[in-house]
């Protein structure tokens, strides 16, 4: 099946453990795709959609109690607890594979073990990387064949001796009991049990291209983000690329996609990824990024033309929807999209909607599955073996006060800084309490896989690499009035604040110096048509002393937690920002 040796071994190994009835080695073919798709049509694993409406289109329902990433039941295995850090749930490696592998005994009787080989990131690109999941999900295949460049030509990859990550997962019962999403950076492996959910069984994705890269990443010294990496073009036809990472739910493919607002004609926005970002110093000392995913694994619910046109011109052929709702005419249906709400919907549990008795017809973490190639403004680099260069890196949070519009970090040291400080409301998209504050560095708190102080301290690193690195910003959508309404427009308008961002670069647009770095001045941005008052203005772009007080003890308290491994930079940033406050209140 293989000529490469370790590959055939550890095969063989995961078939004595899972003991399946049939071990099947994807090619990746058409042919393979269809007859998957027939036998889970079969199973009612899928079920077909309206071909005259959504050509080649199928509905998912997962397991009810199966619809999310899971943090409690999420590890990384390292030889030394501090190597993981507080950031992360542990166990030492022997104890977690011991733990999982009695899970995995013999879990696979009666069922087909399907190898997928897969590359993360183009073909031909020095920075892809190989992969090879091993899972009795069929659902796993056809969705890996999207989001991952799957089948002969990653196992070519592989076989020319590029190395590997390994990753086995199983559906088992799907008891959330027996959940495990285990890690082993020291041994490029990953075991995940008990759940057939995206981010969860996809191994590729959050488990490979995030947790176990971003450990490769430190020790090789590039960067692996949660980031979108979308290019600006201007109506000169020069393209400029930003990477922004934002937590769940605040809208990164929607910013990944966006479409210029009126008085942007001859702008243009290319989407080259709307989750992650590899990225390395070039020798010209910019960093490069690559999308290492082929597909988007996207929120449904608030999707729609007017909130991402391309996002829905890219759905409606060749997509897997996992949980959401139909119409009785089978289209797939959501909250927040377009039009009025239909009659007779059957929700994500194939239950009449009732939203009185049973909530939302579409689960609030429903997906779609597409291949980026799809996407009308999919970047002609997308593809790109050399990635694109970026000028800029955003962080962004969802906060109704404290941090303004947009800011500029005074120099790389202060932008980590920035990034290591992030913060963000919860939603009603996850678990728990609405409008709480979570820490969410770099937007990576799920996903890093080592120790965020270790990060951070490999993030400032790249200071003494490079003097060519991107410019560091901060933005926030999200700000309200007294009133809880939001003061920004947001979406399209979006293109006023990354115009700003890139005269930055350009060193061109005005901006204030202000204890947390440089505001734009309100004649800086071009908010023109957008019928903003001057207190607006004034609130969008305003630092509150008193409330940043208050923020930058947070900071200090988050920081403590990583006591004195925290990086000394970090510190001095910290006291950097508080004295500058003090000295401003002076004045
Ligand atoms: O994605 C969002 N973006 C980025 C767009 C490129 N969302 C959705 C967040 C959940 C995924 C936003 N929501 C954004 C935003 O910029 N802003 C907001 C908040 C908001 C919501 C509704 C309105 C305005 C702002 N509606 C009207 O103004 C009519
Ligand atoms: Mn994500």
């Amino acid at each position: 099946m293989t000529s490469n040796v370790e590959l055939a071994a550890w095969v063989e190994e995961v078939v004595q453990l899972t003991k399946p009835e049939a071990v099947h080695w994807c090619s990746g073919s058409e042919e393979e795709n269809s007859s998957l798709i027939n036998l889970m049509e079969n199973s009612g694993d899928l079920i077909k959609l309206n071909e005259e409406t959504h050509p080649n289109c199928y509905l998912h329902r997962s397991d009810p109690k199966d619809v999310a990433r899971v943090e409690h039941l999420t590890f990384v295995c390292t030889k030394n607890e501090l190597d993981a850090g507080p950031n992360n749930n542990w166990l030492e490696p022997s104890a977690g594979h011991m733990k999982i592998d009695k899970l995995f005994n013999g879990c696979m009787e009666g069922r087909t073990m399907y190898v997928i080989p897969y590359l993360m990131g183009p073909y031909g690109s020095p920075y892809a990387r190989a992969g090879v999941e091993v899972t009795d999900s069929p659902y796993v295949v056809v969705n890996m064949r999207i989001m991952a460049r799957i089948g002969l030509r990653a196992l070519e990859h592989i076989e020319k001796g590029n190395g590997f990550v390994k990753g086995m997962h199983s559906l088992g019962d799907l008891d959330p009991d027996k959940r495990l999403i285990m890690h082993f950076p020291e041994e490029l492996s990953i075991k995940s049990i008990g759940s057939g959910y995206g981010g969860n069984a996809l191994l590729g994705k959050k488990c490979h291209a995030l947790r176990i890269a971003s450990s490769q990443a430190r020790s090789e010294g590039w960067l692996a983000e949660h980031m979108l990496v979308l290019g600006m073009e201007s109506p000169t036809g020069e393209t400029k690329y930003v990477a922004a990472a934002f937590p769940s739910a605040c809208g990164k493919t929607n910013l990944a996609m966006l479409v210029p607002p009126k008085g942007y004609e001859g702008w243009k926005i290319w989407t080259v990824g709307d989750d992650i970002a590899w990225m390395h110093l070039g020798p010209d000392g910019q960093l490069w990024a690559i999308n290492p995913e082929a597909g988007f694994f996207g929120v449904a619910p608030g999707t729609s033309l007017k909130t991402n046109p391309n996002c829905m011109n890219t759905l409606g052929k060749n997509a897997i929807y996992t949980n959401v709702a139909v119409t009785k005419d089978m289209q797939p249906w959501w909250e927040g999209i377009d039009g009025d709400k239909p009659d007779s919907l059957v929700d994500w549990q194939a239950r009449p909607h009732d939203l009185e008795l049973n909530g939302p017809a579409a689960h609030p973490n429903s997906r779609f599955t597409v291949s980026a190639e799809q996407c009308p403004s999919f970047s002609p680099k997308g593809n790109s073996p050399a990635g694109v260069p970026i000028s800029a890196i955003i962080f962004g949070g969802r906060r109704a006060t404290v941090s303004p519009l947009v800011y500029e970090a005074f120099d790389w040291n202060h932008g980590v800084f920035t990034g290591a400080a992030m913060a963000s409301e919860t939603t009603a998209a996850a678990a728990g309490a609405t409008g709480q504050v979570r820490r969410d560095p770099m937007a990576m708190k799920p996903f890093c896989g080592y120790n965020f102080a270790d990060y951070w301290q490999h993030w400032l690193s790249f200071s003494q690499k490079s003097n060519n690195l991107p410019k560091v910003f901060h933005v926030n959508w999200f700000r309200k009035n007294e009133n809880g309404e939001f003061i920004w427009p947001g979406f399209g308008e979006n293109m006023r604040v990354l115009e700003w961002i890139l005269g930055r670069c350009a060193g061109h647009s005005d901006a204030l110096e202000t204890p947390i770095g440089f505001v734009p001045r309100p004649e800086a941005i071009n908010f023109d048509g957008l019928e903003l008052t001057r207190e607006t203005i004034s609130a969008l772009l305003n630092i509150d002393p008193e409330i940043w007080a208050n923020e930058l003890c947070e900071i200090e308290t988050y920081f403590e937690t990583y006591s004195e491994k925290l990086p000394e930079s970090l510190r001095l940033q910290l006291e950097r920002v508080k004295s500058s406050f003090a000295k401003e209140s002076v004045a």
